[in-house]
């Protein structure tokens, strides 16, 4: 009986502590996921995707300076494991497309960002 007893407090304690750790766990990676967005190394799959930059080249098909969009025919972007095709981006600072205009050869970097957005973070003329 006494045995017994001793030989069940450490079992309970081990479903205890793996009941907490399954509970925590969760929290824990969500945190540290957190963090390697703010500091840029120790990268998950997903941060890496969020962070990478991919370079395009194509032309400009329309501008709408109102909703920050440049709609681009682009050609393969392999890094992303894009085909050429004709889509929108967003740019958040509109002096990046100064001097630029429908029709026009273009270069550009871009970064994915969550829910299908891509975002151009530099563009300029191709000659
Ligand atoms: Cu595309």
């Amino acid at each position: 009986m006494k045995a017994h007893f001793k030989n069940t407090i450490p079992s309970l304690a081990l479903t205890l502590a793996l009941t907490f750790a399954i509970a925590v766990l969760p929290g824990v990676v969500r945190a540290a996921d957190h963090g390697a967005h703010g500091h840029g190394h120790t990268q998950t799959t997903a941060s890496a995707e969020a962070l990478q930059i991919y370079t395009a080249t194509g032309i400009i098909k329309s501008i709408d300076q109102a909703a920050n969009k440049v709609v681009i025919a682009h050609g393969p972007v392999p890094a992303i494991g894009w085909p050429g095709m004709t889509m929108g981006f967003v740019f958040e600072d509109a002096s990046l497309l100064d001097g630029l205009q429908t029709g026009d050869q273009v270069r550009f970097d871009f970064r994915p960002e969550p829910g299908n957005v891509f975002i151009i973070v530099d563009i300029e003329a191709r000659s």
